[in-house]
């Protein structure tokens, strides 16, 4: 028996063409000015001039996930086939839905490559593709969040000792390193909705800060977006500037909310955030990106296999 999985993603454009059209989606349809296409444009020239690693990165993170969800011992009698749905770019999140039916798929589970749960962020995945799976008549269950599943954080602990035992090497004491973690931001609206996102964000934070046995360390946001209403903060450029007052010399930033290397990673931290540092004299390195490291293979398909089990 087949059991399809929807792994879901941000989605990013397939070309430079196609950046307008991807942000116009991102937009609910409302076409970017001249001036802020051309600002996001210049940001992608800035990390990949021509292509967009976070297609690559989700590609071999879903057919990584698949033959990690086949080769679990709980798998036997079954085969898992993984779909791809993105949010903002083709294949989207339907045309998933819409595939796993054709292909004679009854039963499914939806994940969403984003471990921390918002009504902003994995909600709005998970109504889309529930939306679609009523429609097509698919029976499907959602993974929420897989913030806290000690395999992830495990894995993020070694990433961030990782980071320590590089500053170490280049002279620093490692209880001087300051420890950001950090995710995107969202408008801060959700916080009178009761949103879980920041809590989980916090929990996240405590757990891999005590894991890897940090002393000092922080929680900031990043990426905020460009409308008028205002987004949490404090933004990780404005608490580098308050590090500096506090003489903080060495950052580690730890980008929690994210798992593969894309635009807000490779450009808002190691271009924006590293030249701010560097402007003030600070020396700022971050973790590795999860991408398709088999611990977080490992804890999708923990999650993807446990919800299975409790829905079959
Ligand atoms: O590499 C890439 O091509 C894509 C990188 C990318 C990721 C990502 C993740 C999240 N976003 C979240 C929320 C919002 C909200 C808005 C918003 C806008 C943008 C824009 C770009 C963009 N996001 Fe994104 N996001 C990525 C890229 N994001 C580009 C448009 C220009 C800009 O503001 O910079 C505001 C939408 C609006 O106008 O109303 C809200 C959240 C995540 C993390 C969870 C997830 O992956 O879903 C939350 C990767």
């Amino acid at each position: 028996m087949k059991i399809g999985v929807l792994v879901m993603s941000y989605g990013t454009p397939q070309s430079m063409e196609d950046v307008e059209a991807y942000y116009t989606h991102i937009r609910r349809g409302n076409k970017p000015t001249e001036e802020q296409l051309k600002e996001l444009t210049d940001r992608y020239d800035a990390i990949v001039g021509g292509v967009f690693p976070l297609r690559e990165n989700t590609d071999r993170q879903v057919s990584t996930l698949q033959e990690t969800l086949n080769r679990d011992s709980r798998a036997q009698g079954v085969e898992f086939v993984c779909y791809q749905g993105l949010k903002h770019a083709s294949p989207f999140i339907e045309d998933g839905v819409e595939q796993m039916v054709k292909d004679g798929i009854t039963q499914a589970v939806g994940i969403v490559l984003a471990p921390h749960y918002s009504t902003m962020s994995v909600g709005t995945y998970i109504k889309r593709a529930q939306e679609k799976a009523e429609e097509t008549g698919l029976k499907i269950a959602f993974v929420e969040s897989y913030h806290m599943h000690p395999v992830f954080i495990d894995l993020l602990a070694s990433r961030v000792s990782a980071v320590l035992d590089q500053f170490q090497e280049a002279g620093a004491l490692r209880e001087n390193v300051r420890v950001l973690f950090s995710a995107h931001s969202l408008p801060e609206r959700i916080l009178s909705m009761g949103d879980p996102y920041q809590d989980q964000l916090l929990e996240t934070s405590k757990a891999v800060a005590e894991k890897a046995g940090i002393g000092k360390w922080q929680f900031t946001w990043q990426s905020a977006g460009r409308t008028h209403e205002p987004w949490l903060g404090p933004d990780i450029l404005d608490t580098l500037q308050d590090l500096k007052q506090e003489q903080v010399e060495d950052i580690l930033v730890a980008p929690i909310g994210f798992v593969s290397d894309h635009l807000e990673v490779l450009y808002d931290l190691d271009i924006e955030a590293v030249s701010t540092a560097k402007e003030m004299d600070m020396r700022l390195m971050r973790t590795q990106s999860l991408n398709s490291d088999p611990k977080y293979m490992e804890t999708l398909a923990d999650c993807v296999i446990t919800l299975w089990q409790q829905n079959k």
